[in-house]
């Protein structure tokens, strides 16, 4: 397959030449061969020469073949590296493998998404449904929501897995690179023409391994602009927090269920004994609805953190649904609002009108101050919810992509430098100025430089911040 990007068609052209090449060096080799036998044979009256240790030919075989694979070798190596050479890219999406899911993270625009199964393939594909396979489009190679990227642009991908090692590979692009959890893998491509190009993990990561597959849509330009102000649009909306009817709450639960839930708890939450525990009867599903909904938003063991990957309607009508169906009755409901009070950093509706930032100065009321302890608690939530996915949740980093917070010589260091840092961004650091408000970015620096193994012992309060913030220059839309 010649691929549709520069890579691609280099590694063609690369195994193309060195086929010939051998092809070559085969009906040469044959050739003399077959051509002696049967020219020089005894019937003949051809007799064999006896010669020994030969020096001019011992030379001549060590020397030809060396050439050869010196000359093979010059041209793998150029390939190999460029397959390599990530910089000067344009943009950088981040990649993580999940069972059984990939996470999109657009490092420049701040895109987010997951990418599963579709669910026509994901229907079809469960024992017993009657669907018959060859009837579904794509099938086991489609997604809910593609990966889209602009044709004609270096992209680089930073590759890294949540929980098992997962492999990303679309034939298309001309090459794969594994998904392994705390280590970070690169890549980059640069896709000519547009169109849809499928692929699938092909690391054995589990039950659901092959239900993991990955599609990319590449777009012209101004397509992708559209789709990437089409995405924002949708994310500033958010969830949706008006109260809803028992009965409206579990018919949507169902659909949530049977996309985020029924591969492990399988659609009729029996579960699986040893791996994934029933739903049906559960103690915690008929037990305290907080608690559910603690384990469900923050996850635990093998069961994933629902909280950064469902919105909070999606999270009320999932949790509702589990009390009262997949035969529980307990009877009960949560709404939405309840759970949008237990995420981090999710302002549902968008809080600050866009067109405010553009009018004279907004006139700064003052935050009360905060103690060191309280910074710290709320620090610590804001953290999880904006930091930890770089930075990791223990503040280790990622090596050699993200730098540990534990023990960093900024964290360590002068405090208005780490601030000054974090407003501005630095690289791939995103910059937090306009994204947190003051009370949170005051919070996750006091976080940062007294928690996750560092002891620094000192505090920033929010009136500080706001002052900082007030003389920034108006956040950028990205293009
Ligand atoms: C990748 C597999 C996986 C997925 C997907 C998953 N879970 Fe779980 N779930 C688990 C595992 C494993 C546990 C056991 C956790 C423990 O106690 O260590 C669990 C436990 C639970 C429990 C507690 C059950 C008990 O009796 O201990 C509930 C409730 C639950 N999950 C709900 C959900 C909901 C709702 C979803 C979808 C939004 C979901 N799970 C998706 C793997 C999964
Ligand atoms: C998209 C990934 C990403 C996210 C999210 C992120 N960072 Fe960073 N951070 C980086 C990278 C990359 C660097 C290294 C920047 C450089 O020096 O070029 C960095 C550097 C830092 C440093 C300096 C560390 C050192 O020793 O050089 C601090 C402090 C920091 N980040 C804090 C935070 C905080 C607090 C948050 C959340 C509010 C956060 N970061 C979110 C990627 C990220
Ligand atoms: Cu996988």
């Amino acid at each position: 397959m010649k691929g549709v990007t520069k890579v691609s068609h280099d590694v063609y052209d690369l195994h193309m030449l060195i086929l010939w090449i051998c092809v070559l060096i085969g009906v040469g080799v044959f050739g003399t061969m077959f051509y002696s036998i049967y020219h020089h044979r005894k019937s003949k009256g051809h007799t064999a020469a006896q010669f020994h240790e030969n020096t001019t030919v011992e030379i001549i075989w060590t020397i030809i073949p060396t050439l050869i694979l010196v000359g093979m070798a010059i041209p793998a190596t150029k390939t190999l590296m460029e397959l390599d050479d990530v910089q000067d890219s344009e943009m950088s999406i981040k990649v993580t493998g999940w069972q059984w899911k990939w996470e999109y993270d657009y490092l420049d625009n701040g895109i987010h998404f997951f990418s599963s199964l579709d669910e026509a393939s994901n229907k079809a594909r469960q024992v017993g449904s009657g669907i018959d396979p060859r009837s579904v489009p794509h099938y086991l190679l489609n997604v809910d929501k593609p990966l889209v990227i602009p044709t004609k642009k270096k992209i680089r991908f930073v590759f890294t897995a949540a929980d098992v090692l997962h492999s990303w590979w679309v034939p298309d692009l001309g090459w794969k690179k594994d998904a392994i959890p705390g280590f970070i893998n690169e890549s980059w491509t640069s896709v000519d023409k547009p169109g849809t190009y499928r692929g699938q993990c092909t690391e054995l990561c589990g039950k659901d391994h092959g239900f993991m597959p990955i599609v990319v849509v590449a777009m012209d330009q101004p397509e992708y602009d559209a789709w990437v102000k089409k995405i924002k649009d949708e994310a500033q909306k958010g969830a949706d927090l008006s109260d809803q009817g028992h009965d409206e709450l579990i018919s949507k639960g169902a659909g949530v269920y049977a996309k985020n839930c029924s591969t492990c708890h399988l659609p009729d939450g029996k579960g699986v004994p040893g791996a994934f525990p029933a739903i049906t009867g559960s103690a915690v599903v008929k037990g305290d609805i907080n608690a559910q909904t603690t384990l469900v938003l923050n996850g635990k063991g093998g069961m994933p953190a629902f909280g950064k990957m469902l919105k909070a309607d999606e999270l009320a009508q999932v949790i509702t649904y589990t009390r009262n169906a997949l035969g529980n009755a307990v009877g009960d409901e949560i709404q939405p609002k309840a759970i949008q009070e237990l995420l981090p950093n999710k302002s549902a509706a968008p809080a600050s009108k866009p067109e405010a930032k553009a009018t004279a100065p907004e006139k700064i009321e003052p935050i009360a101050d905060m103690a060191t302890e309280a910074l710290v608690a709320l620090g610590k939530t804001v953290y999880e919810g904006n930091c930890a996915s770089c930075h990791q949740a223990e503040g280790q980093g990622m090596a050699p992509m993200f730098p540990a917070l534990t023990g960093s010589a900024v964290v360590k260091g002068d405090m208005n430098a780490q601030v000054n840092l974090m407003l501005n961004g630095k690289g791939m650091m995103p910059a937090f100025g306009h994204t947190l408000d003051a009370k949170e970015f005051a919070a996750v620096v006091t976080f940062t430089r007294n928690s996750l193994g560092n002891s620094v012992k000192d505090a920033i309060q929010p009136s500080a911040i706001q002052k900082l913030q007030a003389a920034l220059p108006p956040a950028q839309d990205d293009e």
